[in-house]
């Protein structure tokens, strides 16, 4: 089950899935000095904020379950026009989460708190960036705000 129900923002284009890896749910409850303070609901408030200042509407979903995610990201195709990502630990395991976005065909843009090429050696190789847009790694909740105004931007270009 998906432990956060989706949340949307009011209807307009672009459309963006938001989508949120295994275990963020548990940010700012543990892990505070890796992660930060802020929790996923705090970091959701804030890519609504920075959505609303865009013009884009946004859906954000979050699930620990791989398949949940691959179902999500399938679901994009025709729905979204675009996909902001942290598969979190997925992104180092995953070729399913990888084969999806890639099929899917929606731009997707990868997005990390900490910067995972300053980390461990299993952290710093990403099976999901290369079929991604973009990445953006190491900036805490700012990395979400960046990767979707890149996102953004990349979707306008087309
Ligand atoms: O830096 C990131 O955003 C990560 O995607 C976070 C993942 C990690 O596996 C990736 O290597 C990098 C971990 C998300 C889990 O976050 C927690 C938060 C609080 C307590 C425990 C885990």
């Amino acid at each position: 089950m998906m432990s956060n129900r989706k949340r949307e923002t009011s209807k307009k284009e672009p459309r963006i899935l938001v989508i949120h890896g295994p275990n963020l749910n548990l940010l700012g409850k543990r892990e505070p000095k890796v992660y930060g303070k802020t929790s996923l609901s705090k970091i959701n408030q804030l890519i609504e904020k920075e959505a609303d200042r865009l013009g884009i509407q946004v859906t954000i979903a979050q699930s620990n379950h791989e398949g949940e995610l691959v179902d999500l990201i399938g679901s994009a195709k025709g729905s979204y026009h675009g996909i902001l990502i942290n598969p979190a630990a997925y992104t180092h395991t995953s070729v399913a989460l990888r084969d999806a976005l890639a099929a899917c065909g929606v731009p997707a843009v990868e997005v990390h708190l900490s910067n995972i090429y300053a980390r461990e050696e299993f952290r710093q190789h990403s099976l999901t960036a290369p079929a991604c847009v973009g990445q953006v790694s190491g900036f805490g909740e700012a990395s979400y705000i960046l990767g979707l105004q890149g996102l953004f931007r990349a979707l306008k270009k087309r």
